[in-house]
């Protein structure tokens, strides 16, 4: 017996960006020098958005742009700088593809009011909107959909020796009091997104514990995302020290969280995690 299709929800607003029963795919563009797995690629605009489209291409159905990295002892940029490198890119990319869906990863305010101006349709806060105190009336009032992240601590000393008692139930509990509270905020309930947070504040076995009760999660009602692409723990399961060669690594997560119930996945390598998924969504429902 496979299971029924649920009904579709939209990113942004955006018709042709749903999701429900099929997995969607958000890839990865960090206009930084810094990011872990592939900084100083995508620094020039052009080259953004050229990556942006290849992307796109492959099968992704938001780009999420990313101008400061949150891996593990980085230090934040200053907002100017941050706004200087992503404003240019989505713009470059919405010229390029004025179809394109635009994702903004950023807590500060500032940042995420211009990228929505230059056209950006969601906004990725990895601080679920505890990092800047305007950022909740900002989402609320250009009701574009949010990602709440869950993190422990702050990117510059979150990977110190983290703890929990049960790291599944705390993550659930954090993420459904943030959708309470930006619902609170003004936020339409089906615009927030959850996101564990893979990485963030945890050790291997927190990520792996996460995903394997990643149902937990979902049951909470709101669409989930997660982000484990090329990330650490990958490398440690698997021996492979460089992080773009995470690539079997990462389609294997997502596809165990996609039968767990995830629906958005961010990756930096689509065209294998769409074949992937497209796979492990064809045996759900028993066609392509
Ligand atoms: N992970 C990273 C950045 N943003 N956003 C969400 N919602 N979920 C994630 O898991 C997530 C995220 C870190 O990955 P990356 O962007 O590749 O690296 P860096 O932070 O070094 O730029």
């Amino acid at each position: 017996m496979h299971r029924t299709k649920e009904p579709r929800n939209t990113v942004g607003g955006v018709e042709d960006c749903t999701f429900g029963p099929d997995p969607v795919l958000m890839g990865v563009l960090n206009v930084t020098p810094d990011s872990f797995s592939d900084g100083g690629d995508f620094l020039d605009p052009e080259k953004a958005a050229s990556r942006a489209a290849a992307m796109l291409d492959e099968g992704a159905q938001i780009i999420d742009v990313g101008g400061e990295s949150t891996r593990p002892g980085s230090d934040p940029v200053s907002p100017d700088e941050e706004i200087y490198r992503v404003v240019p890119v989505i713009e470059q990319i919405l010229a390029r593809r004025p179809d394109a869906v635009v994702s903004v990863d950023t807590h500060r305010a500032t940042t995420a009011g211009a990228a929505l101006v230059a056209g950006a349709h969601v906004v990725n806060d990895v601080t679920a909107l505890r990092g800047d105190p305007h950022m909740a009336e900002l989402v609320a009032d250009a009701r574009c959909s949010v990602v709440l992240m869950h993190m422990l601590g702050e990117p510059k000393t979150m990977q110190r020796d983290p703890r929990y008692d049960d790291v599944a139930r705390e993550v659930r509990d954090f993420l459904a009091g943030r959708a309470e509270q930006a619902v609170a905020a003004g936020i339409e309930p089906e615009n927030v997104i959850l996101d564990p947070g893979v990485g963030f504040g945890k050790t291997p076995e927190h990520n792996l514990a996460l995903l394997y009760h990643l149902d937990a999660l979902v049951d909470l009602g709101f669409p989930v995302l997660v982000g484990a692409s090329r990330k650490s723990f990958i490398g440690k399961i698997t021996g492979v020290e460089e992080a773009k060669d995470r690539v079997s690594g990462t389609v294997a997560a997502n596809v165990i969280a996609y039968e767990r119930g995830a629906t958005l996945f961010r990756v930096h390598d689509v065209r294998a995690n769409r074949e992937a998924l497209a796979v492990a969504r064809a045996v759900r429902y028993g066609s392509r």
